[in-house]
């Protein structure tokens, strides 16, 4: 059965006549013991028999569960720091498959932590109906920071699956500012549990349980089965960014090769409201710099030199498809413009009037890189409306919130 734990306040440990000196004393003071007559339904003594839960089964699913949160704090940390980058961070341009990694990992591994949480709580939720609910303040804290810890991990993978599934109306604000602040929570809560229950874990993980039951469905059965489902749900949804198991993936939100010139579109011209603009005759792509202002039409954009690159779109949301892309070097315009273009910056704007990727920053390692276009062209045809058309940035390991459509404008800054 499961062990209830108190956080180590071992009086050896308690440094002599400190200003805090009276806290662990404090920490440990007992109690008052509910009434009895409040035992009732799921707090009896007996009320969840089943021989399956134990420590150890608890420690084999927390360490896999630490594994995954942390994969996917650091990746979602990573993805944050690209789109938000501070003056200390610095993102390369290469390797060119860098991100797509990194965030089809974060989805993958967020995806997987689904069912491991699943066995995880099963296994610990006969603790909810613990008699008495605390025995000392510090375990009425301790639980409390459980509850934290709960709480926060339900809603970044709920969150994140409706995000991924595209349900965006579903949550009563932006996700990804709520995402982010509370990882942080999630995280600190979980280090804080990891610390509480090292003790036990190790303890637990030491020895063989006893009353392992000899028939029916087994610990071994049942860690099995919480595996086997973390594993099914990777293969069945990896393929939206893992070519090879696209086959397979019946559950990815996203298939890389549907949509319009084989490539999936997140957002259409028609949603944007750009489809007029974008399809004037009289279209100019501003580009502005030292030496002023210019405007080029698209023949005129057609005229200069062509480069062809295999690039992918990496969204945020997890999926990623590769692409043929034709088109200009940003770097053969910041030099039009007058930029020096091994040091330069830019910043590009859409036609898009509204909407939260209507522009976005590129950073001098991708400006100078030869693989960052503005293109013109997709697997062999003129950009689809939906792509982009006429102009849209696309440049090595960048997200795809970062690769911006219906190109109006590109300011070339200094270093
Ligand atoms: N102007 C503009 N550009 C944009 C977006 C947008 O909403 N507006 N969405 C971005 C996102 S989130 C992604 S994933 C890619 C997708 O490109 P695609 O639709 O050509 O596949 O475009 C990016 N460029
Ligand atoms: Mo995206």
């Amino acid at each position: 059965m499961v062990r209830d734990h108190d956080p180590g306040l071992t009086p050896s440990r308690r440094p002599r006549n400190s200003p805090l000196s009276w806290l662990p004393d404090l920490l440990r003071q007992p109690l008052p013991q509910p009434p009895d007559a409040l035992r009732r339904g799921p707090l009896r003594a007996d009320a969840f028999p089943s021989p399956l839960r134990s420590a150890r089964l608890t420690s084999q699913l927390g360490i896999a569960l630490a594994v995954a949160f942390c994969t996917c704090f650091l990746t979602g940390l990573v993805s944050h720091l690209i789109q938000h980058p501070p003056a200390w961070f610095w993102w390369p341009s290469r390797p060119a498959g860098l991100y797509r990694f990194t965030q089809g990992l974060h989805v993958i591994t967020g995806l997987a932590a689904l069912p491991l949480l699943g066995g995880k709580l099963w296994s610990v939720y006969p603790r909810l109906f613990a008699w008495p609910p605390a025995r000392t303040i510090a375990q009425a804290i301790e639980r409390g920071s459980v509850a934290v810890l709960v709480s926060a991990a339900l809603f970044q993978l709920i969150g994140g699956l409706l995000n991924i599934s595209r349900w965006y109306g579903a949550l009563p604000f932006f996700f990804t500012t709520g995402h982010y602040w509370v990882a942080w929570l999630t995280v600190g809560a979980l280090l804080v549990h990891i610390g509480v229950k090292l003790p036990v874990v190790r303890e637990a993980l030491a020895r063989r349980d006893p009353g392992e039951p000899g028939r029916g469905l087994t610990r071994r059965h049942l860690l099995g089965t919480v595996g086997g489902t973390a594993g099914l749900i990777t293969i069945a949804t990896a393929g939206q960014t893992v070519a090879p198991l696209a086959p397979v993936s019946v559950l990815a939100p996203r298939r890389p090769t549907s949509g319009p010139q084989r490539l999936p579109v997140n957002r259409t011209a028609a949603g944007a409201g750009v489809r007029d603009l974008a399809l004037d005759p009289g279209y100019r792509l501003v580009i502005a710099g030292p030496n002023g202002e210019v405007g080029c039409s698209l023949a005129e954009l057609a005229g200069m030199a062509q480069h062809t690159v295999v690039l992918p779109i990496a969204c945020v949301e997890g999926w990623s498809a590769t692409g043929t892309w034709t088109g200009v070097r940003l770097r053969d315009l910041v030099r039009i413009a007058g930029g020096d273009p091994h040091s330069a910056s830019v910043e590009v704007e859409s036609l898009e009037r509204r909407g939260r990727y209507r522009r976005s920053a590129v950073a001098a390692p991708h400006v100078r890189d030869r693989w960052t276009l503005v293109a013109l062209r997709l697997n062999g045809a003129p950009l689809h409306l939906d792509h982009g058309y006429p102009a849209r940035l696309i440049a090595p390991n960048r997200p795809g919130v970062l690769q911006t459509k219906w190109l109006a404008r590109i300011t070339v800054r200094g270093p």
